[in-house]
């Protein structure tokens, strides 16, 4: 079985946004056209305190039920089946979706037998990257798509070094979906 997650396609990651990642808007129409391959549907949202450690790092965004923290408007979320929330403490960053609170991601994909997990979504070098990295621990086989992802390029070679270190650690890189 195979799943796809997407990861924190919401209003600050987006131009406009709190922490935009440049074109992160264009990542929402291709994920639209995505989601018909996939049975199981689950998606991220960055969930942040008002007050928290992560903000001595990053621009405030995302906080708990702001417009910024809000899916991007154009998201198609009713196919979406569950949304796991992270970065809810005020002492961690929170950047993977296995890192969710209000459930737990890694359970809810063994409950459902899901060996494939596809990853799209932003940011590539933070939240993108960190939650590949725990489904390879997982023991998912693990693939982020490349057309449907966007970096906030914080620090110029990030992304790049970003997906280098996915693909080292096990994660396949696909251009297209599918191929
Ligand atoms: C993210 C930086 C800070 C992300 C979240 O979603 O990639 N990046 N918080
Ligand atoms: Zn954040």
């Amino acid at each position: 079985m195979k799943a796809l997650l997407i990861v924190d396609v919401q209003n600050d990651f987006c131009p406009g946004g709190a922490l935009a990642a440049p074109g992160g808007d264009k990542v929402v129409p291709v994920i639209n056209r995505l989601m018909e391959h996939f049975d199981i549907i689950v998606a991220s949202r960055d969930w942040h305190p008002k007050e928290s450690i992560h903000f001595k790092k990053w621009p405030v965004h995302c906080v708990e039920n702001s417009h910024g923290a809000a899916f991007h408007p154009d998201l198609n979320t009713k196919n979406i089946q569950q949304v796991f929330l992270k970065g809810t403490g005020n002492r961690d960053d929170g950047y993977s979706a296995f890192e969710a609170t209000n459930l737990n991601l890694e359970e809810y994909l063994k409950q459902r037998n899901i060996v494939d997990l596809y990853i799209v979504g932003l940011a590539t070098e933070y939240c993108v990257k960190e939650s590949a990295l725990d489904a390879v621990r997982n023991g998912l086989h693990t693939f982020v798509i490349k057309e449907a992802i966007q970096g906030v390029h914080q620090h110029e070679g990030d992304e790049e070094k970003a997906l280098k270190e996915m693909e080292l650690n096990g994660v396949e890189l696909l251009e297209h979906y599918p191929a």
